[in-house]
């Protein structure tokens, strides 16, 4: 009698048991969308919108393919945040990093400096300039900082973080830590380029770096976009959507 209990007890669990397993795979199977929680930002998260400036848009002197289209999913995520940092590409008139530095270079060649090899650019991003300013239609009056980069005239610095010397600080990583910021989510230009360098050093210093795919567009010389993928993934940047954001 007792045994007879016992196994009655057992069988009740296991089906229990099978039913709930049943539903979690049927959860996950016909809808993951809905059932996958969306990230919200918290006062220890800030948007990083990494150089949308006019250089880098459509018609820029180093335009990225559709690079406008980011602006509105921007925008609408940074409703989401209560800290948000800009970051400006910001280059002296005869930047090193410039092709027409370099006597007999062209752009999207390259330049043995002391600090490694530096890709060189067309002219962009000179302090002061129309193409340096932050595109218009971007709309986070709330942004309470932004951060310039590139305007040492010899050395690059394409992360918002540490100059391409791998010496010299932004400052940044400083600002985030005494405001108690330890999640950072990056979006902007270009994906394989600052935005990824920024994500990369924002790991290396220690934060939580969340890229917002869809919020971003890359540069892709000769593969750097899938280089750059895979190099944040190793590093353990989480790649995201910006409908994974609870605005
Ligand atoms: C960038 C190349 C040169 C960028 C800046 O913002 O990704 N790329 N300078
Ligand atoms: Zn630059």
């Amino acid at each position: 009698m007792l045994e007879t209990s016992g196994s009655g007890t057992s069988r009740r669990n296991f089906i229990i048991g099978a039913a709930g397993i049943g539903l979690a795979q049927v959860l996950g199977r016909i809808a993951p969308a809905w059932a996958a929680e969306p990230i919200k930002p918290d006062g220890t998260s800030a948007l990083m919108v990494v150089d949308v400036q006019n250089c880098f848009l459509p018609g820029g002197s180093l335009a990225v393919k559709e690079g406008d289209q980011i602006i509105p999913v921007i925008n609408k995520i940074a409703q989401g945040f209560t800290n948000v940092v800009l970051t400006q590409d910001w280059h002296t008139p005869h930047h090193i990093s410039f092709a027409s530095s370099h006597t007999g270079k062209q752009p999207f060649e390259t330049v043995a400096l002391p600090y490694g090899t530096q890709i060189l650019w067309p002219d962009h991003c000179v302090q002061g300039t129309e193409g340096a300013a932050l595109a218009k239609e971007l709309n986070i009056p709330k942004a309470e900082l932004i951060i310039r980069k590139g305007f040492h005239n010899d050395v690059d610095s394409y992360s918002a973080f540490l100059e391409a010397d791998k010496k010299t600080q932004t400052g940044l990583a400083g600002y985030f830590k005494e405001r108690g910021i330890t999640t950072l989510f990056v979006a902007g230009l270009a994906t394989d380029f600052c935005v990824a360098w920024s994500a990369l050093d924002a790991r290396r210093a220690g934060f939580t770096v969340y890229v917002v795919e869809d919020a971003c567009r890359g540069i892709d010389a000769n593969g750097s976009l899938a280089k750059a993928w895979a190099d944040m993934a190793a590093a353990g940047v989480k790649r995201i959507q910006s409908t994974d954001i609870a605005v």
